[in-house]
């Protein structure tokens, strides 16, 4: 392993409220020198008059608002309608939202990623019965909170975001590939977390999704047992803790896995990518949670890592899939009934790693971006409008990307993507200008090594928050947004 600078490594402030304190300070002046003692004379009468009309006018509306029914809540609606929900939602996340139960609303480097950004899962806070109003307009300029560490396991890999207690604030399971496990980390409803409880995988295990499988209206985790050759199945009671895993076959080496009803039957179907054996297998899914044995389809070389969205929308699900070793992404487009047409690839840059969708253009038709390891970057995948693609468009990012997450972070409707470094401390955020280019980037510090990431609302204020591993510091990092 590299080592890292011991420099402590400090939240990175975006913006600096001293220059307006700064400001203030310089104008406070007096201005009552024996010079201009008339100047004075005149400003402290007008002020004193001031006072007077305030006053009076307070009285006076006083009188009226004793008459009027309800005082306290005209005084408390502004206050109150701020942190209702935002309309970050866009096409591309409305339609991908239908392949995810709704009780999950995040997974790195998977569909429900996108799903965060909806709506649906923003407001599942307690966003009605108030009024949108202010919460609407964007913030120039990003800000986060100063993060907070979570202890993990060893080798944090992936993580998911879902509500897995049922009290309506989503929770985080974190991957440790080595351990093997996977850590639950229940939310307060503040976006601060304890860990609940810590289960045991197969064996290494490399990624995690989530999604109601059983339809209990409880989250389950499904969990990639990369050198066990299955997935975990872990059944969710309800409160935080699992029913005994369940272990389901599928081919080499899966890496991957994502969610999604394939065969429009109401219960949802499984799609891991099988890193040996280049194939990816899909499991057909029966109400009692149970899945058919796998049927599987050909992939490029190394596949690492998939994605389900409806990408010609026809309205059955597609998947689409990095090709590590062929630099390739390749697309799978549904019949409806839980079959695939031959895999259609698409050029990325060197080692496509994590992916994920959005829809970046507002054309309506969701876009595929991935993280390319080896060449730093990013390559975005605009749509046709007919589940084909355009040649991709690239953007530098920092050292060797795993893992994207997509969301509307700064409330002006259009999706921005932020990708980890994992040879580094920070992520890259790409603010979306509208049009599908991503002219303004930043950069946001946490620890060292950034291996996943996930975009959710954590404390219910209706701004999307960003959460990451660190494999070096083998901690999760919680950003929350104050924009
Ligand atoms: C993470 O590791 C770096 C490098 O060893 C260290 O400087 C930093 O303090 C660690 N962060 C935390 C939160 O422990
Ligand atoms: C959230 O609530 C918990 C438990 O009440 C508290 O320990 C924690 O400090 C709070 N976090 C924030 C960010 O307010
Ligand atoms: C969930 O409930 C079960 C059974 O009542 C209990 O054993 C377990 O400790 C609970 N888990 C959590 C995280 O509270
Ligand atoms: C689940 O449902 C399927 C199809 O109806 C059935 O074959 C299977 O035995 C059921 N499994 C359990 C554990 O109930
Ligand atoms: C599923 O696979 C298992 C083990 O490979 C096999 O024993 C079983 O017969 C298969 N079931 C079906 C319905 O094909
Ligand atoms: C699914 O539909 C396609 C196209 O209609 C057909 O070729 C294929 O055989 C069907 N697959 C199954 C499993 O029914
Ligand atoms: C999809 O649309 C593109 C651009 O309009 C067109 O070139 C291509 O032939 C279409 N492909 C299919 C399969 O319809
Ligand atoms: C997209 O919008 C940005 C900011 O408004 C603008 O600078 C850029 O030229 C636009 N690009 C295209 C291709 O329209
Ligand atoms: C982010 O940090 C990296 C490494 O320090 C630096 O090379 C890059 O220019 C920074 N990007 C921005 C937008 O500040
Ligand atoms: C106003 C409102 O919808 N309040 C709800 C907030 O969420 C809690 C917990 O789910 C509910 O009990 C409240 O009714």
């Amino acid at each position: 392993m590299n080592s890292y600078p011991v420099s402590k490594v400090e939240p990175k402030a975006t913006m600096d409220s001293s220059a307006s304190l700064e400001f203030a300070k310089k104008t406070k002046k007096s201005i009552c020198t024996p010079q201009k003692i008339r100047i004075c004379i005149v400003i402290i009468a007008i002020l004193i008059l001031l006072i007077i009309g305030v006053i009076t006018y307070i009285f006076v509306s006083r009188q009226n608002a004793s008459s009027s029914s309800n005082p306290i809540t005209v005084l408390f609606i502004p206050i109150g309608s701020i942190p209702t929900s935002v309309s970050i939602s866009s096409s591309a996340s409305t339609s991908v939202s239908t392949s995810v139960s709704t009780s999950v609303s995040i997974s790195i480097s998977t569909p429900t990623s996108v799903s965060t950004s909806t709506p649906a899962s923003v407001s599942n806070r307690n966003g009605s019965g108030m009024s949108t109003t202010s919460s609407n307009t964007q913030c120039q300029i990003l800000k986060f909170s100063p993060y907070r560490s979570y202890s993990t396991g060893s080798k944090p890999w992936s993580l998911a975001i879902a509500d897995l207690n049922n009290d309506n604030a989503n929770d985080i399971a974190v991957v440790n590939a080595n351990d093997p496990s996977v850590g639950i980390y229940l939310n307060y409803g503040n976006g601060s977390v304890k860990v609940a409880s810590v289960v045991s995988t197969g064996s290494y295990s490399v990624f995690v999704t989530a999604g109601d499988f059983n339809k209990d209206n409880n989250a389950d985790l499904v969990v990639a047992q990369a050198s066990a050759n299955s997935l975990g199945m872990f059944r969710g009671i309800g409160n935080g803790s699992f029913n005994t895993r369940i272990d389901l076959p599928v081919g080499s080496y899966p890496y991957g896995v994502s969610n999604g009803d394939f065969n429009g039957d109401g219960h949802l179907d499984l799609v891991a990518v099988n890193d040996y054996d280049n194939t990816a297998s899909i499991l057909l899914g029966f109400s009692n949670g149970t899945f058919k044995n796998n049927t599987v389809v050909s992939t490029g070389s190394y596949v690492t890592a998939v994605v389900t969205a409806d990408f010609n929308n026809d309205n059955y699900l597609d998947f689409a899939a990095t090709d590590y070793s062929s630099n390739t992404v390749s697309v799978f487009i549904g019949f409806g009934n839980g079959s695939f047409q031959q895999r259609r690839p698409y050029s990325t840059g060197t080692s496509p790693w994590g992916i994920t969708v959005g829809d970046f253009n507002k054309d309506n038709y969701v876009d595929i971006v991935t993280t390319n390891y080896k060449d730093s970057s990013i390559s975005l995948l605009y749509n046709n409008g007919n589940g084909t693609f355009q040649s991709q468009i690239k953007y530098k990012t920092g050292y060797y990307p795993m893992s994207v997450a997509v969301g509307d972070l700064n409330h002006d409707t259009n999706i921005d993507i932020v990708v980890p470094t994992a040879n580094d401390n920070y992520m890259t955020i790409f603010l979306n200008s509208g049009n599908g280019t991503f002219g303004n980037v930043m950069n946001l510090t946490g620890d060292w090594q950034l291996s996943s990431v996930g975009i959710a609302d954590l404390n219910g204020d209706g701004r999307l928050d960003i959460v990451a591993t660190s494999i070096w510091n083998q901690t999760l990092n919680i950003f929350l947004n104050s924009c």
